[in-house]
């Protein structure tokens, strides 16, 4: 399907800041929203919130476990999804983690992240991409500044600016370790880039981007007019941030990890179309095109039983045909940028 491209970008030799044409919260707020209207309106205005105490310390904990686990012994995990980084055969970032575990499937289902995102986006939504960010000591390299939508956009043929990110902290993120940066209010504004897109240019990008990346001159203009803040936290420390909010992180030279989870929502309505870059669209773990809505569950999440098992949140994802995404999201106990 073919869309008129409201929002081109890495077409001209010069970069420029355009005016997004997006709503952020597509709705209303309501007292059995749940956000308050406080929350809504700070994420409206600066384009992320950051939330705590949203999850109980079992669930924490019970999320920390799974996350080391599958980073140092992921067996089970598909081999594509797993990112080292540059230079080591340290574990960068594993993608498409929602559907290769099923806590992470029940913690993207969750109402208290997804019932969020439902809200925001003023529609069903589903899962566009999740990801483990490990940045281990040591090693854990920088994310450079980038708006996500660009590429989503651009790669994966996202039409709108209607998706979300939510990032659970799973480690303590301070001043030393690489936390998440954000330009307060970036989120009005959409950068274009320069350069052509090469095709999979997703090999090399999901350890180091070269395209789609801001120029330095629109990037101090942002900074100017927004400055810059770290999301610091706690382990458990939830962040929602808007798919075209400036952002990027440092590398973590000291010796303790810093693991991140993301979950990216996409409203339903604003499912992927053909990209309005390069001819191919990415592959399936990096962008889902299973846009069934996702079914909230409620509840805490708990540790794995016979009933409940964690180790698996999908048969064989290996056995995906070609870069088919088969379906899947619409189920709770099943499961970049
Ligand atoms: O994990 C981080 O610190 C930043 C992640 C990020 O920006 C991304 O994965 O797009």
């Amino acid at each position: 399907m073919t869309m008129t491209d409201l929002y081109p970008s890495r077409r001209t030799a010069k970069a420029s800041l355009q005016l997004r044409q997006d709503p952020v919260v597509y709705q209303k707020w309501t007292g059995d929203a749940p956000l308050s209207r406080t929350q809504k309106g700070f994420y409206e205005e600066n384009g992320y919130l950051v939330i705590e105490d949203l999850f109980s310390a079992e669930e924490i904990a019970l999320l920390q476990q799974t996350a080391m686990q599958l980073v140092k012994a992921p067996a089970g995990i598909d081999p594509e999804t797993i990112i080292t980084e540059r230079g080591s055969r340290e574990v960068r970032s594993i993608f498409a983690i929602h559907e290769q575990n099923k806590l992470i499937a029940r913690l993207a289902a969750d109402q208290r992240l997804a019932g969020a995102a439902r809200f925001l986006l003023g529609d069903e939504v589903y899962v566009h991409q999740s990801r483990l960010n490990y940045k281990p000591g040591f090693e854990g390299k920088e994310f450079y500044w980038h708006s996500d939508f660009e590429t989503w956009h651009v790669e994966d043929g996202m039409p709108r600016m209607r998706a979300l990110s939510v990032s659970v902290l799973l480690a303590e993120n301070n001043a030393n370790n690489g936390p998440l940066m954000l330009m307060p209010g970036s989120h009005r504004s959409y950068v274009t880039c320069v350069g052509e897109t090469p095709e999979e240019h997703y090999k090399a990008s999901l350890k180091k981007q070269e395209y789609g990346v801001p120029d330095h001159d629109s990037l101090n203009r942002l900074a100017a007019a927004h400055g810059v803040e770290a999301a610091t936290g706690k382990a458990g420390t939830v962040i929602l941030f808007d798919c075209n909010t400036m952002h990027g992180s440092n590398g973590n030279i000291t010796p303790f990890p810093r693991a991140n989870l993301f979950v990216v929502y996409n409203a339903c309505a604003n499912a992927l179309i053909e990209p309005f870059g390069p001819k191919s669209p990415r592959p399936w773990f990096i962008a889902s095109r299973d846009f069934a809505p996702l079914r909230i569950a409620q509840g805490a999440l708990r540790r794995a039983t016979r009933r409940h098992d964690h180790s698996a949140a999908r048969q064989a994802p290996r056995a995906r045909a070609g870069h088919s995404h088969p379906g899947g999201n619409s189920s709770a106990g099943a499961g970049a940028n």
